[in-house]
C-alpha cells in the first residue's frame, strides 16, 4: 500500500518537477493527511498526528484530489513575541522576592528528573545555565545544521528563567534548576513558520518531554476557523496524548489592540497554558494581551534574564515570553511530585494555587490568577506533612505513613517533640520559618517551612525516603 502510494506520488513529483521553477515557492502548505505519507517533496512534520508539509501547491492539490490528504492550507508566520523588550540595567529580581515566589528555590522541588522542551530561537553558552542538562537539541528549520546557537538572544533568557542557577541578587534564576533540557531551535531572527513550530513540537515529543515552554505566537488577528489553527491544534492533542503540557506566551499586544478577540496562537489554543505577564507587585502589565486565552499569570515586566548578547551576560527582559518559563518551570515541579498528569490535572493544580487578582474569580487580564509558587509547594506537598491547632493553641505537625520526625530543641525552644508530633508552641512573628527536623528512619536532617500568617505548612526541603 506504501509503495503504492509512494510510487504514485512520485509520478505527480516527476509531473510537478518540470512546473516548479513556474511557480511561486516562498510560502509552503501544511497537509492534513488521511494516513502516512512517503513522496519526494513531502517532508513530515508530525507523522503521529498526520502533519506534513510541502512547499509545491499543486502536489498539495495533487494529494488532496488522490485522497491522501484530507485538506492543506497555506503556512503562517509566527513571532517570538515582538513587543519583547529588553534593558541593559541591573535589578529584576523582584520576580523572585515576591512572597508568591520568594521560597521557591527552598522548597526541594527543583525539577529534578523531568524534561522541559525549549521552542525558541536556540541557546548560547552562558554561566548560570546549566548546559550539561541538555539531553537532545535540533535546529529544526535546518536539521543538516546542528548549530543551535542563540542566534536572536531570546531562548537563552526563557531557558534562565526555567533552570538558571544563579544567585538572587546577580545571576540569572530558574524556578527549576535540576530539570533536562530539549532545545527545539525553529527561530534564527525574529520570525518563524507555523509548520516548524509543529516540527518542534513533534521533536519535543519524540525527545520524551514532559513540559513545552513556547514563548511565541502569532502576531496578526487569525480567524479562530483557519485551517492552519485546526492544524496546529492536532499538533498539540497529539503532544497532549504523548502526556506533554504545553505552555506559551499569550502575547503583547494588550494596550495596542485593546479587543478581547485578538488572540495569539498557539496560547489560544484548547490544552495549551496561556501565560499574561505582571508587573512589579504581581499586578497585570499593561500590555500583556486580555482574552480567554490567559489561563494565568506571572512575572513578565523588567526580569533578570541570561543574555547571550550583553557584555555582562545579562538584561531587563520584558514580556509574556519570560512570564511563560515561569509557569513552564512550576509545571516541571508539579510533573516532578506527579509524573503522570495529564493537562487537565496540571490545570487543575494551577487553577488552585492562583492567587485571584482583579475582578473576582477568572478575568481576561489575569485569568486564574497570579501565579503562586509558595501556594504551589503547599499544594504538592500537602500529601507528606499537615499540621494541627488544638484547643490550647498547641500546632503540631504529622508526617503520613509511618513517617516520624524529631525536633531539634536546641534551634527553637517554642516547640516539642510528643509522641512522635512536632508541636510548636509559640508561633514565630515571621512570614516563613525554618524549622530543622531529623527523620528518625534515616537520622538525616531535613528542614521545613511554616507560614505563621496562615499557619500553614510549606513542608519543604523534605526529601523523604520512602520504604
Ligand atoms: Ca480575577
Amino acid at each position: 500500500m506504501c509503495k503504492m502510494r509512494y510510487a504514485v506520488c512520485t509520478a505527480f513529483v516527476l509531473m510537478f518537477l518540470i512546473c516548479m521553477e513556474l511557480s511561486a515557492l516562498a510560502q509552503g502548505y501544511i497537509l492534513n493527511a488521511t494516513d502516512k505519507i512517503a513522496c519526494p517533496g513531502v517532508t513530515p512534520l508530525y507523522e503521529e498526528a498526520g502533519l506534513y508539509y510541502t512547499e509545491q501547491i499543486t502536489l498539495a492539490e495533487q494529494l488532496l484530489q488522490a485522497g491522501y490528504i484530507k485538506s492543506y492550507c497555506e503556512d503562517i508566520l509566527v513571532s517570538i513575541d515582538s513587543a519583547q523588550t529588553k534593558v541593559q540595567q541591573a535589578g529584576g529580581w523582584w520576580y523572585f522576592t515576591e512572597p508568591e515566589l520568594q521560597a521557591l528555590p527552598l522548597f526541594g522541588l527543583t525539577g529534578k528528573g523531568v524534561t522541559v522542551g525549549i521552542i525558541d530561537s536556540g541557546i548560547s553558552d552562558h554561566q548560570d545555565i546549566p548546559m550539561q542538562q541538555i539531553i537532545a537539541y535540533r535546529n529544526i528549520a535546518d536539521p543538516e545544521n546542528g548549530d543551535i546557537t542563540d542566534t536572536f538572544g531570546h531562548g537563552t533568557g526563557v531557558a534562565g528563567l526555567i533552570c538558571g542557577q544563579g544567585e538572587i541578587g546577580s545571576g540569572a534564576c530558574g524556578v527549576a534548576p535540576d530539570v533536562n533540557l530539549v532545545i527545539a531551535k525553529c527561530i534564527e531572527q525574529e520570525q518563524t513558520k507555523m509548520s516548524d513550530v509543529i516540527a518542534a513540537i513533534a521533536y519535543c515529543v519524540a525527545q520524551g518531554c514532559d513540559v513545552m515552554n513556547l514563548s511565541l505566537g502569532t502576531e496578526a488577528a487569525v480567524d479562530p476557523a483557519h485551517p492552519v489553527l485546526l492544524s496546529m491544534q492536532k499538533a498539540v492533542d497529539a503532544a497532549v496524548d504523548a502526556g506533554c503540557i504545553l505552555v506559551a506566551a499569550a502575547g503583547n499586544n494588550g494596550s495596542d489592540l485593546n479587543e478581547e478577540d485578538f488572540i495569539s496562537y498557539p496560547a489560544g489554543l484548547k490544552n495549551v497554558i496561556g501565560v499574561g505577564s505582571l508587573q512589579s507587585g504581581m499586578l497585570h502589565a499593561s500590555n500583556s494581551q486580555k482574552n480567554n486565552s490567559v489561563f494565568l499569570s506571572a512575572p513578565g515586566i523588567n526580569v533578570w534574564i541570561a543574555d547571550s548578547f550583553s557584555q555582562n551576560g545579562y538584561m531587563l527582559g520584558s514580556g509574556t515570553s519570560y512570564a511563560a518559563p515561569i509557569v513552564s518551570g512550576l509545571v516541571a515541579l508539579i510533573k516532578q511530585i506527579y509524573p503522570d498528569a495529564g493537562v487537565e490535572q496540571v490545570q487543575e493544580i494551577l487553577r488552585q494555587i492562583c492567587v485571584d487578582r482583579g475582578p473576582a474569580g477568572y478575568d481576561i487580564a489575569y485569568g486564574y490568577g497570579a501565579v503562586s509558587g509558595r501556594n504551589l509547594a503547599i499544594c504538592l506537598r500537602q500529601t507528606d506533612f499537615w499540621i494541627t491547632q488544638d484547643e490550647n493553641n498547641v500546632f503540631a505537625a504529622n508526617l503520613s505513613g509511618d513517617r516520624t520526625v524529631q525536633f531539634v530543641q536546641a534551634e527553637y525552644e517554642g516547640a516539642r517533640n510528643v509522641n512522635n508530633r512536632l508541636q510548636i508552641l509559640n508561633m514565630p512573628d515571621m512570614t516563613t520559618q525554618q524549622f530543622p527536623v531529623y527523620e528518625s528512619r534515616t537520622q538525616k536532617q531535613k528542614f521545613f517551612f511554616w507560614d505563621s500568617t496562615n499557619l500553614i505548612p510549606l513542608a519543604a526541603h523534605v526529601d523523604w525516603v520512602s520504604n
